[in-house]
């Protein structure tokens, strides 16, 4: 498992062929500062590991995880019902998936009481940002971080519509 520091966020995914995806997740965080944890949980190749990873999460010091997985996604859905930790689901587009939507919808639809929060398909970075600002409470240099990286998105649309404007 690679680990920064004391990893506030922990990023899963159901095979390593979700790893071109999910990559996206670890790189956000890291340009926002936050320490996270990333490895490979099968919910249905290696439902035990899955029991035990989301198990342990909290007592490990993680306030969010982020769970990646195509197709039949289950994971995340499975980790959500194993832990009180808020859960954020990446579906992948991966050679099993037929156009995506099996994924969305297998982590999409959770029944009441066992909520995932899903983010679009392939959108790992989103997940890495939303899991960014739910641990951000009380970290100003984290609060700072992100108010930084959203004035940087503003300045980046600014200076296209100038470069649009000026042709
Ligand atoms: C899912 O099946 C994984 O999350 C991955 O998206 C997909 C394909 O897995 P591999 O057959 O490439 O290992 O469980």
């Amino acid at each position: 498992m690679k680990q920064n520091n004391q990893p506030k966020i922990g990023i899963i995914m159901g095979s390593k062929s979700d790893l071109g995806v999910m990559q996206d997740a670890a790189d956000v965080l890291k340009e926002l500062g936050v320490a996270y944890e990333i490895t490979v949980v099968s919910a249905h190749r290696t439902p035990e590991r899955m029991f035990s990873y989301a198990k342990s999460a909290a007592d490990r010091g993680l306030k969010v995880i982020i769970a990646g997985a195509g197709g039949a996604a289950h994971l995340p859905g499975m980790v959500a019902s194993l832990t009180h930790l808020p859960v954020i689901g990446v579906p992948v587009k991966s050679s099993n998936s037929i156009d995506g939507w099996d994924s969305i919808l297998s982590i999409l639809q959770m029944p009441n009481g066992i909520p995932v929060a899903t983010v679009a398909l392939n959108a790992a970075k989103n997940a890495g940002i939303l899991a960014a600002q739910i641990v951000s409470t009380g970290d100003e240099t984290l609060v700072k971080n992100l108010v930084d990286y959203k004035e940087s998105l503003k300045q980046k649309v600014e200076e296209s519509a100038r470069e649009m404007e000026g042709q």
